[in-house]
């Protein structure tokens, strides 16, 4: 018997249950998860628990255990889902997508790249130099992404703080021609400011220890910003032994310069790194009237790293131009805005310096020379690793937008999971008994709804002219959201202690409560950046520096459209991915958090349950164990498996393609694991399709060698 088929390991798919209940799900995960068994089924679902641990079940020799196996043969991985999505886009000629859920720290991450390191291991078997190029960039594009967009948190000490999407693309013999990457909202006031225990992305630290380029962040003593206010506000006594600085940035370094970033460019992204660590300690005063900079020598250092002079970086710093009618003319900023606009320029540089890098990697993986006229249809695998869902001491926009995003993507698991299986069966009309589950669309609604919605209250009150306050956008939220079943403030719940008033407002998310403060909302939202910075750093006479700020360029008469704030550009970037994920076919991964403490060992048990629940897996076990692993037109099915039938081979003579199929299955002894819908045959099992498979090939087989031989005149 197959190790998966021992019960020593409990059920390898959910699905076997005895019975379908919490407790019997929970007994299976725990027992499996105690016996190091991370991966279980739900049907084509992986639901993984996060082992904390090395697992030794990922090398070579595992990867050719899983290659081109049909899921049910070998015990639950990753790789047999990365597997049945890459030979369903084969062999159907179908966009595959890969979801991965779960919170923060359950194990997304490491998933994603063990799902890209399978794929690259499986595909070019010719060995093609491009293809070879291409899957390496693919790779090694990893490592630079987490050096910049990860963190650590108090939730995960690698934390993505930065929703990522790749597709990668195949060509027609199925493997690798190139890949795009779509980034979603980073987290970038981490980089002025993390809350104790928390440090800022990687990068920051990569720079200050390496030798070689921490004279840019240490010039002279009075300009040393290894000590910067912008990360050490919380003492780097968070760093952890999980993580070894001085060898990240070797090994980013390697791979940028694997993916073909030039030497100037890698001293650019260097040099912005350090520019933003000075700016965390430059300060401002007032002398009388005047506001001026505290520590001018920094402005030099910055002026410096810039290429551009030192004057131009103190005026950006201290004025800002504005246009009057026809006149242009500088005001001085208070201290205050002065602070405000520098910590704006910081997080500015950041954000741009690593859309600039996702670009630049673009440019080197996308698709080049395919001509689909002679090569066929490229088709595409995505893999989604977002951030997941958190609760932190003090929850901002950021988490809003990130749990925002959650919802979103539970929202089409219910959709294509639970929703539409159901609506299938009723539409075909095989006889279903209705499962419930829990649909969060109201939540959804709660924050992206037109006119209704916590975004469209946000974006109101930033469009007000005059002092908008983050108070005032709390009091829009209390009138518009009043009744609403998933919203509260202590205004609409005074007994409720744990809701500051003016401060806080609670949302009940699908995967739990959270408190937000909307102190900075408004900020946040509508995201300013004088445009005098623009300009500065488009005037600098470092090429790569000006390339990240085209729209420097404007003079400030030009200037006159209002940008689209955070919010609206966040929510539309999630209407766009759900819609491109929508029309691939999905193959889901369901990431569990056994614990709070990293600790391989510890299962706690009201923890997973919350999950398994918020999840909503045990609806998905009973939709799966209810419904039917398999379907196919009529036509589609027939055409794949006529030859295995005497009544349908070569021709059949039934009244119907239907009849044909039924006539088929009943000669195969297959009449109790299939149903017959309007339009399509389902088939229960995965055992008959695999079955029907093997009999195909068979008989390919033997059609063959007859062809053969009718061909060599032996027959
Ligand atoms: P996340 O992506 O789901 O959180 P990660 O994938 O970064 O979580 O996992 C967190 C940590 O758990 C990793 O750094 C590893 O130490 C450990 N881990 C996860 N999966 C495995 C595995 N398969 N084998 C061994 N260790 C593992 V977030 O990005 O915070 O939502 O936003
Ligand atoms: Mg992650």
């Amino acid at each position: 018997m197959a190790e998966h088929e021992s019960l020593e390991f409990g059920k390898a798919d959910f699905v076997l249950l005895d019975n379908v209940s919490l407790e019997e799900f929970m007994a299976n995960l725990k027992l499996r998860f105690e016996k190091g068994r991370i991966y279980t089924y739900i049907g084509e679902v992986v639901v993984s628990v996060n082992p904390y641990r090395a697992m030794n079940i990922y090398g070579r020799d595992t990867i050719e255990q899983y290659k081109g196996r049909e899921l049910y043969e070998r015990p639950p991985h990753l790789f047999a889902i990365a597997d049945a999505a890459y030979k369903a886009m084969k062999r159907r000629n179908k966009d595959t997508c890969i979801v991965i859920s779960g919170e923060s720290g359950a194990g997304k991450t490491e998933a994603s790249k063990y799902i890209m390191q399978y794929i690259a291991a499986i595909t070019n078997p010719g060995q093609r130099a491009e293809v070879e190029r291409v899957k390496n960039m693919l790779l090694k594009s990893n490592c630079v992404l987490e050096a910049f967009g990860n963190a650590k948190t108090n939730r995960n000490d690698n934390s993505s703080r930065f929703g990522k999407y790749m597709d990668i693309n195949f060509d027609f013999k199925g493997d690798p021609i190139g890949g795009h990457i779509n980034n979603y909202l980073l987290e970038k006031s981490r980089v002025i400011f993390q809350q104790e225990g928390e440090r800022s992305f990687h990068s920051f630290y990569q720079v200050c220890v390496c030798v070689c380029v921490s004279v840019y962040v240490c010039v002279t003593r009075q300009t040393d910003a290894t000590i910067s206010w912008y990360t050490d506000q919380m003492g780097r006594g968070s760093v952890t032994s999980s993580i070894d600085d001085g060898a990240d940035f070797k090994a980013v370094a390697d791979a940028m310069k694997v993916i073909g970033f030039t030497a100037d460019e890698l001293q650019t992204v260097y040099k912005v790194l350090a520019t933003i660590l000075h700016l965390g300690n430059l300060t401002f005063g007032v002398d009388g009237d005047t506001t001026l900079i505290e520590n001018s020598k920094v402005v030099a250092v910055i002026g410096d790293l810039l290429a551009t002079k030192e004057e131009n970086v103190e005026k950006a710093l201290l004025y800002r131009t504005v246009a009057t009618g026809r006149d242009v003319i500088d005001k001085q900023h208070t201290a205050q805005e002065a602070s405000y606009g520098r910590d704006a320029l910081a997080k500015a540089m950041y954000e741009r310096m690593f859309c600039w890098i996702v670009g630049r990697i673009n440019d080197v993986i996308e698709v080049k020379n395919y001509d689909a006229k002679v090569h066929g249809k490229n088709t595409v695998i995505g893999v989604l690793d977002i951030y997941g869902f958190e609760i932190f001491q003090n929850n901002s926009f950021e988490q809003f937008c990130i749990n925002y995003c959650n919802e979103k993507l539970q929202q089409l698991f219910i959709q294509l999971v639970l929703r539409q299986e159901q609506e299938e069966y009723q539409r075909e009309g095989i006889p279903w008994k209705h499962i419930d589950f829990f649909n969060n669309q109201i939540i959804v609604d709660l924050v992206e709804l037109q006119h209704k919605g916590i975004f469209s209250v946000l974006d109101e009150a930033c469009m007000n002219v005059g002092k908008v306050t983050d108070k005032v956008f709390l009091q829009g939220l209390n009138s518009k959201l009043v009744n609403h079943a998933h919203y509260t403030s202590r205004k609409l719940s005074p007994t409720d202690k744990s809701l500051e008033f003016d401060r806080d407002f609670r949302v009940r998310h699908y995967a739990g409560n959270v408190v937000y403060s909307v102190v900075g909302f408004i900020d946040k939202n509508k995201d300013t950046l004088f445009q005098d910075f623009k300009r500065l750093l488009y005037n600098s006479s470092n090429p790569v520096l000006k390339v990240m700020w085209p729209e420097g360029k404007l003079r400030i008469t030009e200037v006159t459209k209002r940008p689209l704030t955070a919010a609206t550009l966040f929510k539309n970037s999630m209407i766009a991915l759900v819609e491109n994920l929508a029309c691939k076919e999905p193959y889901y991964v369901r990431c569990i958090k056994p614990n709070d403490v990293k600790s391989p060992l510890l299962f706690e048990h009201e923890r997973c349950r919350h999950q398994v629940e918020y999840l909503g897996l045990l609806e998905n076990v009973r939709v799966r164990r209810a419904g039917f692993a398999n379907r196919q037109e009529y036509p589609r099915f027939l055409q794949r498996y006529k030859m295995i039938s005497e009544f349908t081979w070569p021709n059949h003579d039934l009244p119907s393609e239907k009849e044909a199929v039924k006539k088929l299955l009943q000669g195969c002894g297959f009449e109790q694991d299939v149903a017959y819908g309007k339009t399509k045959v389902f088939i229960r099992t995965p055992r008959t399709l695999f079955c029907l498979e093997e009999q195909r090939t068979e008989m390919v087989g033997r059609i063959v060698l007859f062809l053969q031989k009718v061909w060599r005149g032996t027959i």
